[in-house]
């Protein structure tokens, strides 16, 4: 088993985690992420708008601010206290580091692989529409539930 085997819930839980704010919330919700992701407000996630999220994320996570997450922007982070937070991130990273030199470039983390987007996508059209955000949203109460 290689790293691109990932399950996309284990990519799901890191991507939030590895949210600032969701971090600090303790928010694992994937569809507050979406919610952030549509910036024109019209209930609708296109790929672009959430390719545009993905590099704000970037830059909350890029601490030092080199253009690349790596380990020194981990022991910088907040979420290193709790139990588990310093492991998903280094697993992040491992996930999205194309070129293996051990830090994520910003071109790897914003144009990397997308199976949040791809999963929520259902009929692949390129967009996340409300009907979609509905299943996602009650996939997520479910899990919530469990
Ligand atoms: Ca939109
Ligand atoms: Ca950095
Ligand atoms: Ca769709």
């Amino acid at each position: 088993m290689t790293r691109r085997y990932f399950t996309s819930a284990a990519m799901i839980a890191a991507l939030c985690v590895a949210t600032p704010a969701a971090a600090v919330q303790g928010q694992r919700d994937p569809t507050q992420l979406l919610d952030r992701a549509d910036t024109d407000g019209d209930g609708r996630i296109t790929r672009a708008e959430f390719t545009q999220s993905r590099a704000r994320m970037f830059d909350k996570l890029d601490r030092d601010e080199d253009g690349y997450l790596s380990d020194a922007d981990m022991s910088q982070r907040r979420f290193k206290r709790r139990s588990g937070g310093g492991g998903r991130f280094k697993e992040l990273i491992d996930y999205l580091d194309e070129n293996d030199d051990g830090r994520v470039a910003r071109s790897e983390f914003v144009e990397g692989p997308n199976p949040m987007f791809d999963r929520a996508d259902r009929n692949a059209d390129g967009v996340i529409d409300p009907d979609e955000m509905a299943e996602l949203r009650e996939a997520a109460a479910a899990r919530r539930a469990d």
